[in-house]
């Protein structure tokens, strides 16, 4: 968690140094939950497929970090090659299918990947991570329809932070328990904290273990919060909350609220902790420095990977 959050204030650093282009939409607040359920999967084996705000999920991957902070400067080093940035970083091999910039629009493609293991008779869970402001999506209640009649192992997670952008969960949702839009499709549903790592990595166990099991999908609601603007460029977050509103929320910090358990239960001194903040944050700046040493990419390869070579064969 400590890693993801120094890695991102990184982030943060190049777009407001003019190093990063595009739209950039960090993670702080919320790192308990990614990190709750990517620890839990088959990594490597399982896939996970997210929308743009998407850094430590590819961290937690085991995607290179120089990569990934190189894709965020648009640089040739990058997971995409440069040409994706902040919402587009992408690692196959690890099982990470993006990285994906349209509200709700990536979430049939992970029903897919679902769909694809199955039929293949692999045992893989897919995790199909999207916000709130995107459960309000057509599509993605037509996602939950195909995934639940043909029952594949998708587990739709929730990030909810309680904003669409400026929008807040009760002004954009009729009913905000968002969890219920299992019900209609018969899909296993329930609402979790996402505050609390240890908390969430049991219950991430618990749902991975079943769906892998059962096959069939499950739609999990976490609750959490972002303490930060929507994006880079959300200049005045007081248009529609209040400071203290986020400050009660920073209370629930969960980089503050796991180094409290474990100080308190003796399992870990403060020093110790320090230490790890000093070490994560000199980490973080080596990344940082070594993407930015990356070159842009050649002008010459706007059209390189647009489209493809291959003829599709009909009649498959
Ligand atoms: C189809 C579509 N409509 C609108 C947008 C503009 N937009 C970008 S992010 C966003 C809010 C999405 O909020 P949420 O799903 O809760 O995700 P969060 O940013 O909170 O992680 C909107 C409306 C978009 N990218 N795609
Ligand atoms: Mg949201």
């Amino acid at each position: 968690m400590l890693f993801i959050r120094h890695f991102e204030r990184f982030s943060e650093r190049a777009y407001r140094q003019g190093k990063a282009g595009g739209y950039l939409h960090v993670y702080i607040g919320m790192e308990a939950l990614a990190v709750g359920w990517l620890t839990q999967i088959r990594q490597g084996y399982d896939y996970v497929i997210t929308a743009y705000r998407d850094h430590a999920h590819a961290l937690l991957l085991g995607s290179d970090p120089v990569a990934c902070m190189a894709e965020i400067m648009g640089r040739r080093g990058g997971l995409s090659r440069g040409k994706g940035g902040s919402m587009h970083l992408y690692d196959i091999p690890k099982g990470f299918f993006g990285g994906w910039g349209i509200v709700g629009g990536h979430t049939p493609l992970g029903a897919g990947l679902a769909f694809a293991s199955k039929y293949r008779g692999e045992d893989r869970v897919t995790l199909n991570f999207l916000g709130d402001g995107a459960a309000n999506a057509g599509v993605f209640f037509e996602s939950l329809n195909m995934a639940a009649l043909y029952d594949v192992p998708c587990i739709f997670i929730i990030e909810n932070n309680e904003f669409a952008m400026g929008t807040r969960l009760e002004y954009h949702a009729a009913d905000t328990e968002l969890h219920k839009r299992g019900y209609p499709f018969g899909m296993k549903h329930e609402r979790l904290d996402g505050m609390d790592l240890l908390q969430v990595r049991q219950d991430a166990k618990r749902i991975i273990d079943w769906v892998r099991e059962n096959q069939k999908p499950y739609l999990v609601e976490i609750m959490t919060y972002r303490f930060v603007g929507h994006g880079a460029a959300d200049n005045d977050q007081t248009l529609y909350r209040t400071k203290d509103e986020v400050e009660s929320a920073r209370q629930r910090d969960p980089i503050a609220l796991l180094m409290d358990y474990l100080t308190s239960n003796n399992l870990m001194t403060r020093e110790k902790i320090e230490a790890i903040d000093a070490e994560t944050e000199a980490e973080a700046e080596r990344v940082y420095e070594e993407a930015d040493a990356s070159p842009h990419p050649d002008p010459s390869e706007v059209y390189d990977d647009v489209y493809s070579d291959m003829t599709p064969e009909v009649g498959h």
